[in-house]
């Protein structure tokens, strides 16, 4: 009966010395990071204080393994917060009233990517979150990745007032590692290496040659379907290009209108998903009035199997496809596309067009644009049919697109959304920087 006692604390401890001394520590044991609260862009957050998280907006904090951590939280904002972690079985207290402070301790376990939260009813949902990377370096090679995302001023020049023409058009089609978002990478399909593919614009009833060619990297077959053709699957039948094979059409551009293009090679939704989706413009004869500025935004999904906001090398769920469940929802090709990677502006008095696209392959778009109305609605992405003036949120179906104008009247950062709110918090959402002067008489904030 000893021996056995003996011999089991034995076959407890020895591993965990082994262990111990098998992994020297590089980090001190004792880490402690110091979190503020306070209310930025609109959301509720925690920002790093000190150290090599200063600043940082809901920062992700690295320990080693079997590490003491400390989180002190100073209130930042009034409002009642605290701080917790229960993947420790750690929690502050809630401290209530500017620059209250409060303790949060723990030891950390095995590497791994763990969360903290505010845990008052609804703070984490409105922001207040952040990562706690276990082990060195953990994902960080997320932070590296290519960015595909498709910069929304990228549109070629107006087609103006000229007779129809013979023009061609080349695709790429590619599969790249890109990045999704904050930390995380992605395994992307695209056209031109970029999502969504090239903004392609020609002339109603210009003669287009298609050229799509499939790299000789790629590992599946891709093809291309334009809703702007008249023809079998719009291309796609004539176009189911292997690895390294080139496949050509011509089509007449018969009719003028906003259409998507995609590519056609089952399983579609997976290659759509994917990122393989742009817009062609046909523009009627004669072409479009002239406006300041002109923007190509097209939303996607993107169905992984690990949950939103999970660091890392981000695998295809086709589970998630076939019932619809999206971890990701995108403007051209990113989570942060359109608000840190590229920078869309417009100044006082202009008029702002948007070419606005649903990849999807799923989810119908609630088009909006916070702080704003538009003008002019194409709806559909008919550009023969009479516009709708003065909407304030318009439908786009998978596979569809319209075609939006407004004039900018007052300085700020406009916020582009789908109206079903809750695909901003998966990622959902563009800025658009308006410069000028601002007139009171449009909108004046009143003092208390
Ligand atoms: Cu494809």
């Amino acid at each position: 009966m000893k021996t056995r006692l003996l011999l089991l604390l034995i076959g407890i401890l020895l591993p965990f010395q082994m262990a111990t001394a098998a992994s020297e520590p590089e980090y001190p044991a004792e880490v402690t990071f110091t979190l503020r609260t306070a209310v930025a862009e609109g959301k509720l957050v925690y920002i790093g204080q000190g150290g090599n998280i200063d600043g940082q907006v809901n920062p992700t904090l690295r320990v080693p393994e079997n590490a003491l951590v400390q989180v002190n939280l100073i209130n930042g904002d009034g409002a009642m917060h605290d701080v917790v972690a229960d993947a420790f079985g750690a929690r502050s207290d809630r401290v209530t009233g500017r620059d209250a402070s409060t303790v949060m301790v723990f030891r950390t376990g095995k590497a791994g990517e763990f969360r903290y939260w505010c845990s008052v009813p609804g703070h984490r949902a409105a922001g207040m979150e952040g990562l706690i990377l276990v082990g060195k370096g953990a994902f960080d090679a997320g932070d590296k990745a290519a960015d595909l995302s498709h910069p929304p001023t990228d549109i070629p020049p107006a087609i103006g007032d000229r007779p129809p023409r013979d023009v061609s058009v080349d695709l790429h089609t590619t599969e790249k590692t890109g990045h999704l978002a904050d930390g995380t990478r992605y395994k992307f399909w695209t056209f031109n290496d970029q999502v969504p593919g090239p903004f392609l614009r020609v002339r109603q009833g210009d003669r287009v040659t298609v050229n799509l060619h499939n790299d000789k990297t790629s590992t599946m077959v891709h093809s291309v379907d334009f809703h702007a053709v008249t023809g079998p699957g719009g291309g796609a039948e004539v176009t189911q290009a292997a690895p390294g094979k080139t496949a050509s059409f011509r089509f007449r551009a018969l009719k003028p209108g906003l259409y998507v293009y995609h590519c056609a090679t089952p399983m579609v939704a997976h290659h759509i998903t994917n990122g393989m989706y742009g817009l062609i413009l046909v523009e009627p004869a004669g072409g479009l009035a002239k406006v300041d500025r002109e923007f190509y935004v097209m939303q996607g999904e993107i169905y992984t199997t690990e949950a939103h906001g999970q660091h890392g090398d981000l695998s295809f769920s086709l589970d998630k496809l076939l019932n619809e469940r999206p971890e990701y929802y995108i403007f051209n090709g990113a989570s942060d596309a359109l608000t840190k990677t590229h920078r869309m502006e417009a100044s006082v008095g202009e008029t702002v067009r948007i070419f606005f696209g649903v990849g999807g392959p799923n989810a119908t778009s609630s088009f909006h644009v916070i702080g704003e109305m538009f003008d002019r609605v194409y709806h559909e992405g008919s550009l023969t049919s009479p516009p709708m003036r003065d909407v304030q949120t318009t439908t786009v179906a998978p596979g569809g697109a319209t075609m939006v104008e407004f004039r900018v009247d007052f300085p700020g950062r406009y916020i582009l959304v789908d109206h079903a709110l809750s695909r901003m918090e998966r990622g959902l959402v563009g800025f658009l920087h308006v410069n000028g002067k601002a007139d009171k008489d449009i909108f004046e904030p009143l003092a208390p």
